[in-house]
């Protein structure tokens, strides 16, 4: 046994027993956002993470899967794990095809470790540039790793905060591959959804065609709060909307460094029907649109 991690001391851990969705997604859907967290004395959390979470791993990962009706799972690096995917490739492994990754490299980052992260089923990247999670770094250094993975065909995942797209916008508008945008790059939905914030977002998508978004996360966007997320859902909407072909959504299990509250993921499936309303723009999201990035690539 490892090193034991104590998680931080207002951490708040996932609920153990969500409520079962009324909402039953289609066949073959995909939670596209969400991580797996050590057990940390098998796969010890990084030295230089902002944070340390409860241990959130594959097992409890796969059975919430099954429990919310999914069939498939994309799970994302979190900062939390820095560069070292192992527990990612772990789970990848142990899901036997059913489970596509999100990694985290480095410019030291080796032709063969990338090919087994492809092996074990890693399809892209993420560049994170929220400052409590990172000390973010100078575009070339994103440039960098970009051109690399683009030859392998992954794509790029960014996470960033509204304030930063005017900010990044020369950066962003210019890797060459699909750029996925976690929870629409984090709007104030306290805005209105056609104020200048938000048209800017809009603006990136519409100008760019290699621009996705995940309408996922009302529990770290909303002000009105749960389990309805009412003022998240009408920014969601309009982008699933405009862009019924390049939208992703995820629970976002387990929920890292959320203080107001621990959502019900059953609630956040429930939120599906209102940001996607008819059965085309559901099937698109939750099986068309990650089936061809994740698993047609
Ligand atoms: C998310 C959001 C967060 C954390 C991370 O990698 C991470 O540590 O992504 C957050 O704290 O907002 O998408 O999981």
């Amino acid at each position: 046994m490892g090193v034991t991690f104590l998680p931080d001391a207002d951490w708040l851990p996932f609920d153990p027993s969500p409520s079962k969705p009324g909402y039953v997604p289609p066949p073959g859907a995909v939670d596209a956002h969400c991580h797996v967290f050590g057990p940390g004395d098998v796969f010890p959390y990084a030295p230089e993470r902002k944070y340390t979470p409860t241990d959130a791993g594959q097992e409890q990962l796969f059975a919430l899967r099954d429990f919310l009706g999914f069939e498939r799972s994309v799970i994302v690096q979190a900062t939390c794990h820095g560069a070292d995917n192992s527990a990612l490739a772990d789970a990848l492994l142990a899901a036997a095809g059913r489970a596509r990754g999100v990694a985290t490299i480095r410019p030291g980052t080796s032709r063969s470790e990338l090919a087994d992260l492809h092996a074990a089923g890693v399809r892209g990247i993420r560049f994170n540039f929220v400052k409590r999670l990172v000390d973010p770094k100078p575009d070339d250094y994103y440039r960098g790793l970009a051109g690399r993975v683009a030859e392998l065909g992954w794509h790029i995942v960014v996470y960033f905060e509204a304030a930063d797209l005017a900010e990044r916008w020369q950066l962003f508008t210019s890797f060459p591959a699909p750029v996925v945008v976690d929870h629409m790059g984090r709007p104030d939905v306290s805005q209105p959804v056609d104020g200048p914030a938000f048209a800017l977002f809009s603006r990136f998508m519409s100008e760019n065609e290699n621009v996705w978004s995940k309408v996922s996360c009302p529990e770290r966007l909303s002000v009105s709060g749960p389990p309805e997320y009412a003022d998240v859902v009408p920014f969601a909407r309009h982008i699933v909307e405009t862009f019924p072909d390049r939208v992703l959504w995820g629970t976002d299990w387990p929920h890292p460094n959320m203080k107001s509250h621990m959502p019900d993921d059953g609630a956040l499936v429930d939120v599906i029907p209102r940001i996607a309303p008819t059965a085309d723009q559901q099937r698109r999201l939750l099986v068309d649109n990650p089936l061809r990035l994740y698993w047609e690539a």
